[in-house]
C-alpha cells in the first residue's frame, strides 16, 4: 500500500540539487561544475520526472491492486504546451525547486522559458483535452488519455511583410525530457489487405490478411494531479516500421526497396494535421485515427485482460470518451476485436461495444463532421467496412419498423450516404453505436438537439447531455498568473480554492475593499509590465502600461470574427484622426492586442492577419494618434504565449456570430483572471455572464435564435455609415495593398451576404466599446468589476466538468491513496 514515507526521492533543497546535478552529468553527460541555461532546465526536467515517475508507480500499483473501472479518453489532440512549472506547482515542490536553482545558480523563471510547447493540437478541443487531463489526475480518477506523438506539432509562424509563414514545428530536436519510451508495449496496426470468409463448425470467421502492418509504441507522459499522489499517464503512439519484412519482398530480391517502403510506414505519426475542418479524403488522416484506436484498444483489451478471463465485466471497468468524430472508427475496431479476435458473437460484441463508448462534439459546422469516402474505407479497412455495413444494415432494420417508409428520414439517418460518391458518416456511427453524446455548452447542447443531431434526438433523447466545458485553474491562475493567485489565497484564507473553484465566490465580500482594489490592481499592473516588455522585444514597440490592454486571442477564422475587431480598429483610429486636440484628450488610450494561427490553406484568414499588420503599421506610426491607439500582433500564438498575455488582460473580445462557437475556453481563463469580457451572446459567453452577472461584462448583438433570420434579411440590409466607411477606406488602398484585401471585403458587402454578419452588428459592438472606454475611467469601479469577474468563475473549473462526466456519463469513482 502506498505511503508517503515511501517516497525515495526526497524534496529538500540539497536532495533536490544532487538530483539535478546527477542528471547534468550522467543523463546529459555535462560537467556536473558547467551546464547552461538549457541543459539545467533538462537536468531540472529529468530530476522533476523522476518524482513524477515515483508517483505514476504508486498509481499504477494501487490500480492494478484495486481494479477499477478506468476512463480512457481518445483524442487526435493534446494541446499540452510546457511542463516543467506545471509539474512542480502541481506536485507542490515549486518553492523547494527555486531554491535549489537559486543556489545552484539558475533562476526558475528562465529555466521554464527554456521548454518547447508541445502542441500536439490545434485549438479548443485539444487545450481541452490537457485540462481534462489536469483535473483527471487531480480529482483522483482513474484515468488514461491517448493520443498520437507527432513529431511535427502545431506549425510555427512567422510573419514576413504581415504575411503568415507556416514553419515546421520539430519539437523533439532536442529530446523530451517529460516521456518515458516503452520499447516493449507495441501492437501491430494493420491496414489495406483482403478479408477471407471461413465457414467454421457452422460458423462464418472472417480472416483479415492485411496489406501493411504498422507498429505502434507506447510513449508514456505521467501527468500529476494537484494535492494528490495521483499520477495518471497520458500514453501517445509512435509509428515504427514492423520488424518482420513480408515474404514477397525477399522474393523479388529487392531488400533496399522494401526497407525503405517499410521506413516510409513512419509516416504516419510524423505530423499534426492543422485544423482546415474538413479532412474529408485524406488517407493519411484516416490512417492515423485508426493508429490510434487500434494501438489503444488493443493496449486497453490486454490489460483487461490480465485480469479477467472473460469479456462480461469489460463495460463495468472500461469507459472510452471519442474526443469528436475522429477517434470514431475505434467502433468498428473495437467490434472486430471481439468478433474476430476473441471470437464473440455478434450480439455479446455488440452489447459490449454500445456500452462502453460515449461521444462529445465540439463543432457547429456540419462540415466538421467527418464523412470518408466509402471507397477509401473499403481499400484501407475492409474488414472494418463489412462491419460498418452490418451495424448499419440492423439499424436500418430496426428503422424502417419505426418510420416504415419515410425513405428520407431514413436515408438521413444511416451510416452510409448515398449518391453518386458514397461516404461512411463517422457521427451517425457514433450515434449509433455510443451510449452518450454531449454537447460541449448549454447552447450547444440546445443546438445539437434541435438541428445537428435531430433525427437521433427525436428517437434517443435519453442518449444526449450537456458538459460545459471549463479550464484548469492550476495551469491558468496558479502557473500563470502566481501573484494573483497568492493574492486570492491571502484575502480567502486559504489555498483551497485551487481544487474547488467555487470558494472564489468568497471574493464577492471584499470586491469592494480598497486594499484588495489596490493590490488586485498593482499585481495586474505588474503582469502588463512583463507582456509590455515582451512587446517591446518583439515588435520594438513601447507602449504604455496604464492603456487598456485590450485582447483577442484565438485561431483566426471568419467566424471568430477578428475582422470585426479590425474594423472597430480603423474606425476609432479614424475618429481620432478627425478629432480636436481638445478632444483627443478625452481618448482612452488602448493597446490592441491580437495574436493566432490562421489554418494554413484559408486565404480569408491569412487576409485577416496581414490587414492586422498593414492597419498597425499606419497607426502605431501617426503622430496624430501617439499613445492613444496602439496595435500589436503578438506572432506564433501558443499555449506558453496565452499564459503570457491572459494575466495582464484588461478586456479580451470573444466576438463569435452568436451560434457559430460550440463553447470557447478563453474567454473563462480571461474571466477567472480578473479580465473583462467583451463579446457576443454566443456559447459560453452566455453562461459566464449569467455568473458573473450583466454588470460586469460587455455582451452585445443578437441571441442564436434571431441569426437565422438575420441571416434571410441580409440582401435589403445596408450597415450603418461608419461600418461602410471603414470598409470603403480598406478597398481604397488606406492601408494599402487594395487589391489583397478585396475577396475579404467581398465578405462583407457588395458579392458577399456578410454570412458572419460584421455589418449588422457593428453598431452594438461600438456600443459596447463606447460602454468599455467609460468604466475604464472609474478606476475603482473597474477594480471591482475586475474582482467579481474572477469571483464569478467557479463554474468554470474542468475540475467541475470531469466530475460530471465522471458521474453521468463514465460512472467511474475515483481512487485515493491512503
Ligand atoms: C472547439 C470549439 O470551436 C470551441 O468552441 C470549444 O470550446 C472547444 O472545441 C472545446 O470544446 N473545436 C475545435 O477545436 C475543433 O473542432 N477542432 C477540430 C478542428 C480540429
Amino acid at each position: 500500500m502506498y505511503k508517503l514515507m515511501d517516497q525515495y526521492l526526497k524534496n529538500d533543497t540539497f536532495s533536490i540539487q544532487k538530483n539535478i546535478v546527477d542528471h547534468s552529468e550522467y543523463t546529459l553527460a555535462r560537467s556536473r561544475f558547467r551546464f547552461d541555461d538549457f541543459e539545467a532546465y533538462q537536468a531540472t526536467a529529468y530530476s522533476v520526472r523522476d518524482r513524477l515517475i515515483e508517483r505514476w508507480n504508486d498509481t499504477h500499483s494501487l490500480m492494478r491492486e484495486k481494479d477499477p473501472k478506468r476512463i480512457y479518453y481518445l483524442s487526435m489532440e493534446f494541446l499540452m504546451g510546457r511542463s516543467l512549472l506545471n509539474s512542480i506547482v502541481n506536485i507542490g515542490v515549486k518553492g523547494q525547486y527555486a531554491d535549489a536553482l537559486k543556489q545552484l545558480g539558475f533562476d526558475l523563471e528562465i529555466l521554464v522559458e527554456q521548454e518547447r510547447d508541445a502542441a500536439l493540437g490545434n485549438g479548443g478541443l485539444g487545450r481541452l483535452a490537457a485540462c481534462f487531463l489536469d483535473s483527471l489526475a487531480t480529482l483522483d480518477y482513474p484515468a488514461w488519455g491517448y493520443g498520437l506523438r507527432y513529431e511535427y506539432g502545431m506549425f510555427r509562424q512567422t510573419i514576413q511583410d504581415g504575411f503568415q509563414l507556416e514553419h515546421p514545428d520539430y519539437w523533439l530536436n532536442f529530446g523530451n525530457p517529460w516521456e518515458i519510451q516503452r520499447v516493449h508495449t507495441t501492437y501491430p496496426v494493420k491496414f489495406y489487405g483482403h478479408v477471407d470468409e471461413i465457414q467454421e463448425n457452422n460458423k462464418k470467421t472472417y480472416i483479415w490478411t492485411p496489406g501493411e502492418t504498422v507498429e505502434a509504441v507506447a510513449y508514456d507522459n505521467p501527468i500529476p494531479g494537484y494535492g494528490t499522489k495521483n499520477t495518471i499517464n497520458l500514453r501517445l503512439w509512435a509509428a515504427k516500421p514492423s520488424g518482420e519484412l513480408e515474404l514477397d519482398s525477399f522474393s523479388t530480391g529487392d531488400y533496399v526497396n522494401a526497407v525503405l517502403s517499410k521506413q516510409r510506414a513512419e509516416t504516419i505519426s510524423s505530423i499534426l494535421y492543422p485544423d482546415d475542418r474538413t479532412y474529408q479524403g485524406k488517407e493519411l488522416r484516416l490512417k492515423q485515427q485508426v493508429f490510434l484506436v487500434s494501438a489503444s484498444l488493443q493496449d486497453v483489451v490486454r490489460r483487461y485482460k490480465d485480469f479477467h478471463s472473460d469479456f462480461a465485466a469489460f463495460p463495468q471497468k472500461v469507459a472510452f470518451q471519442l474526443n469528436d468524430t475522429h477517434p470514431i472508427i475505434g467502433v468498428a475496431e473495437l467490434m472486430r476485436i471481439l468478433l474476430d479476435e476473441e471470437k464473440l458473437d455478434w450480439v455479446k460484441s455488440w452489447e459490449i461495444t454500445t456500452k462502453v463508448f460515449s461521444f462529445t462534439n465540439h463543432a457547429i459546422l456540419p462540415e466538421a463532421l467527418e464523412k470518408w469516402p466509402l471507397e477509401l474505407l473499403e481499400n484501407l479497412l475492409p474488414r472494418h467496412l463489412q462491419i460498418i455495413y452490418r451495424i448499419n444494415f440492423y439499424f436500418m432494420e430496426e428503422m424502417k419498423k419505426k418510420f416504415g417508409d419515410d425513405l428520407v428520414r431514413l436515408s438521413r439517418l444511416s451510416i452510409i450516404e448515398e449518391g453518386e460518391k458514397k461516404n461512411v458518416r463517422m457521427a451517425n456511427l457514433a450515434l449509433v453505436s455510443c451510449h452518450t453524446v454531449n454537447g460541449v455548452s448549454k447552447s450547444h447542447f440546445e443546438f445539437i438537439k434541435s438541428s445537428l443531431f435531430k433525427d437521433f434526438h427525436d428517437m434517443w433523447p435519453h442518449k444526449f447531455q450537456c458538459k460545459t466545458n471549463g479550464v484548469t485553474q492550476r495551469r491558468w491562475m496558479a502557473c500563470s498568473n502566481p501573484d494573483l493567485s497568492q493574492l486570492i489565497t491571502k484575502w480567502l484564507g486559504t489555498e483551497a480554492w485551487l481544487k474547488e473553484l467555487d470558494l472564489l465566490l468568497g471574493l464577492r465580500l471584499h470586491a469592494n475593499d480598497y486594499n484588495l482594489q489596490e493590490q488586485w490592481m498593482k499585481v495586474r499592473r505588474s503582469n502588463k509590465s512583463r507582456l509590455a516588455a515582451y512587446i517591446q522585444i518583439i515588435s520594438g514597440a513601447k507602449v504604455n502600461v496604464d492603456a487598456m490592454f485590450d485582447v483577442q486571442i484565438k485561431r483566426i477564422h471568419e467566424y471568430k470574427r477578428q475582422f470585426l475587431n479590425v474594423i472597430g480598429i480603423i474606425h476609432r483610429y479614424d475618429c481620432i484622426k478627425n478629432m480636436t486636440a481638445e478632444d483627443r484628450k478625452k481618448v482612452v488610450p488602448r493597446v490592441c492586442i491580437l495574436g493566432g494561427k490562421a489554418p494554413p490553406g484559408y486565404e480569408n484568414a491569412k487576409r485577416i492577419i496581414k490587414l492586422i499588420h498593414a492597419v498597425g503599421d499606419k497607426l502605431n506610426n501617426d503622430p496624430d494618434v501617439g499613445d492613444l491607439l496602439k496595435l500589436i500582433f503578438i506572432p506564433d500564438y501558443n499555449v506558453s504565449m496565452a499564459e503570457l498575455v491572459i494575466p495582464a488582460s484588461d478586456i479580451s473580445q470573444h466576438l463569435s456570430t452568436a451560434g457559430s462557437e460550440a463553447c470557447g475556453t478563453g474567454n473563462m481563463k480571461f474571466a477567472m483572471n480578473g479580465c473583462l469580457i467583451v463579446g457576443t451572446k454566443d456559447g459560453s459567453n452566455v453562461e459566464i455572464q449569467e455568473e458573473l452577472g450583466s454588470e460586469n461584462m460587455f455582451l452585445f448583438g443578437p441571441s442564436a435564435e434571431d441569426i437565422p433570420e438575420l441571416r434571410t434579411e441580409q440582401k435589403d440590409f445596408q450597415p450603418v455609415l461608419e461600418f461602410r466607411r471603414v470598409v470603403g477606406m480598406i478597398r481604397k488602398g488606406v492601408f494599402g495593398n487594395a487589391e489583397y484585401f478585396q475577396p475579404l471585403c467581398d465578405t462583407i458587402d457588395g458579392a458577399g451576404d456578410d454570412y458572419y454578419l460584421l455589418g449588422h452588428d457593428f453598431p452594438s459592438y461600438l456600443e459596447a466599446q463606447a460602454a468599455v472606454d467609460k468604466a475604464f475611467v472609474d478606476k475603482k469601479r473597474w477594480a471591482e468589476m475586475s474582482i467579481l469577474s474572477t469571483a464569478g468563475c467557479g463554474q468554470f473549473s474542468t475540475d467541475r466538468t470531469i466530475r460530471e462526466y465522471a458521474e453521468e456519463i463514465w460512472n467511474v469513482e475515483p481512487l485515493r491513496h491512503s
